[in-house]
């Protein structure tokens, strides 16, 4: 068991030298990097596909995605204009620091935003860093509003709460306040936004947001 624990505790430590490297070496550059995590159709390709439509005429954006298998949400970005590039796990539930420090050299440098969509798993990739600034968990309505508090770290270890696929509220039994109240107690400097990547309802807050930390990284360039 001990055993064990030390393992796990050298992959982690492993992890997040990484994670730090490339945080650091984006930052560097200007390059605002944001994890998406959420469990499984939560909605992150969907989010990132309205992304890439407003933000790619003002600024460069680039995008990884990980899946288990299939390249399938690598070509929903590029079907929108935006470089994209595939991380396949084979198995694995979560995205790790290594994997992003091998795309990196392929991205070009002088990208605005480095959107990293994890592999859709509300558990797993909460306990690894990928170098982001800013984490951001997805909660869609139809999950169910009771979620924060059954999955404490993707929601605790967060920087933003996206609660998606608003357009639904209507037809679903699921309570906003409750679950940012929940969200809240867990973390209470969460920044919290309610939108609709199908009806585009809730989005200017968002990227208003997105392009602040943007400037907020490299004041002089945005
Ligand atoms: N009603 C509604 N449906 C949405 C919204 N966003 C996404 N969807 C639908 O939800 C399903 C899953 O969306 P995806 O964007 O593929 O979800 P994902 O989180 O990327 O999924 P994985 O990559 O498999 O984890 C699709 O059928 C989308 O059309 C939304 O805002 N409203
Ligand atoms: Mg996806």
């Amino acid at each position: 068991m001990k055993k064990q624990l030390y393992v796990l505790q050298d992959i982690l430590g492993t992890n997040q030298k990484i994670a730090r490297e490339i945080k650091a070496a984006c930052e560097d550059k200007g390059v605002l990097v944001l994890n998406l995590m959420s469990s499984p159709g939560a909605g992150k390709t969907a989010l990132l596909e309205k992304l890439a439509e407003r933000l790619k005429n003002r600024y460069k954006i680039a995008v990884i995605e990980g899946d288990i298998e299939t390249e399938r949400d690598a070509e929903r970005i590029r079907a929108k204009g935006v470089p994209a590039w595939q991380i396949t796990t084979g198995g694995a539930c979560h995205l790790e620091a290594k994997m992003i420090a091998r795309i990196l050299p392929l991205v070009e440098a002088d990208i605005d935003f480095l959107f990293i969509e994890n592999v859709g798993n509300l558990v797993c990739p909460a306990s690894y860093e990928l170098g982001e600034r800013i984490r951001v968990v997805l909660l869609s309505t139809p999950e169910g509003d009771d979620k924060p508090k059954k999955y404490p770290k993707a929601f605790s270890t967060a920087d933003v709460l996206v609660l998606s696929k608003a357009d639904l509220l209507p037809y679903l039994p699921f309570d906003l306040e409750r679950a940012k109240k929940e969200a809240l107690d867990l973390n209470p400097r969460l920044r919290i936004f309610v939108l609709s990547a199908l009806t585009g309802e809730g989005l200017d807050d968002f990227i208003d947001f997105l392009v602040d930390a943007r400037s907020a990284l490299s004041p002089a360039d945005a």
